[in-house]
């Protein structure tokens, strides 16, 4: 996020680096990263990116770390060849899921106390912890978050990669689909939108807005929704809410 921050220097231990190496010469990105989490969030089962070993320093917190050796994430597939999400879910031991979880070893169990640093060498499969508090964290993020003015942006962003979608585009989903409805029961024109909306009916149209506007309700009650549509959607959600209720009030009263 700061590029040009130096805020600390790579270890000798771990400065024959090809991978940033090639990336800061092509100078798009790279592959260093920050961890950041409160107590009981935890990175999935993986392997570092393009089998990389990698280096690990923890700031403050305590971390626990599950690693398997090369070669031992054959046994923690899923039947369809899948990686596991979560080595430690009991769904491991079903052998239906996990057909070969049985023949792997127990993973190396380490903890990361703060100001030590964890090597992972190349093909590691490893999943990991935030043990600790990280009231210390917290309270940074906190303050960033009164001074950048992007924050909400780039919660969005993450929000987007990581559910696949963002405040603004759900927003807009439950619209298309309060508006369908609306149209439905307003206009009695079955063919409009859906074969499915006819066939389902006029009650099931009532209920559908009931729901969105119970989401949309509770979403309105929640500060950090109303901000981001402010600034990022054209969508008035209270507007909407009152075409909807008007919409079942007037169906209602026609029944
Ligand atoms: O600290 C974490 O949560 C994950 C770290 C990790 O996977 C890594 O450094 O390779
Ligand atoms: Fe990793």
């Amino acid at each position: 996020m700061f590029p040009d921050h130096r805020s600390y220097t790579t270890p000798i231990y771990f400065s024959s680096d090809w991978l940033n190496e090639y990336w800061d010469t092509l100078d798009v990105d790279d592959y260093r990263f920050v961890y950041m989490g409160p107590k009981g969030s935890w990175t999935p089962f993986h392997v570092d990116v393009f089998r990389s070993y990698s280096w690990s320093a923890n700031i403050c917190g305590r971390k626990k770390w599950l690693l398997y050796p090369p070669g031992q994430e054959e046994f923690l597939r899923d039947c369809c060849g899948n990686l596991a999400y979560d080595v430690t879910s009991p769904d491991m031991q079903d052998r239906r899921h996990f057909p070969r979880f049985g023949e792997a070893c127990r993973p190396l169990e380490v903890i990361q106390e703060a100001g030590e640093i964890l090597f992972v060498p190349s093909g590691w499969h490893h999943q990991v912890y935030n043990l600790g508090e990280l009231s210390s964290v917290q309270k940074e993020i906190d303050e960033w978050r009164d001074t950048m003015e992007s924050w909400d942006h780039h919660c969005q962003v993450m929000m987007k990669s990581c559910t696949g979608i963002d405040y603004a585009e759900f927003a807009s989903f439950l619209k298309t689909i309060a508006n369908h409805r609306i149209s439905f029961l307003s206009s009695r024109d079955a063919n409009v939108f859906s074969e499915a909306l006819s066939a389902l009916g006029p009650h099931h149209a009532t209920f559908d807005l009931q729901r969105v506007a119970q989401v949309l309700e509770s979403m309105l009650s929640n500060e950090d929704f109303k901000r981001v549509m402010a600034s990022e959607s054209s969508i008035n959600i209270e507007e909407l809410l009152q075409e909807i209720r008007d919409t079942i009030s007037n169906h209602n009263a026609a029944y």
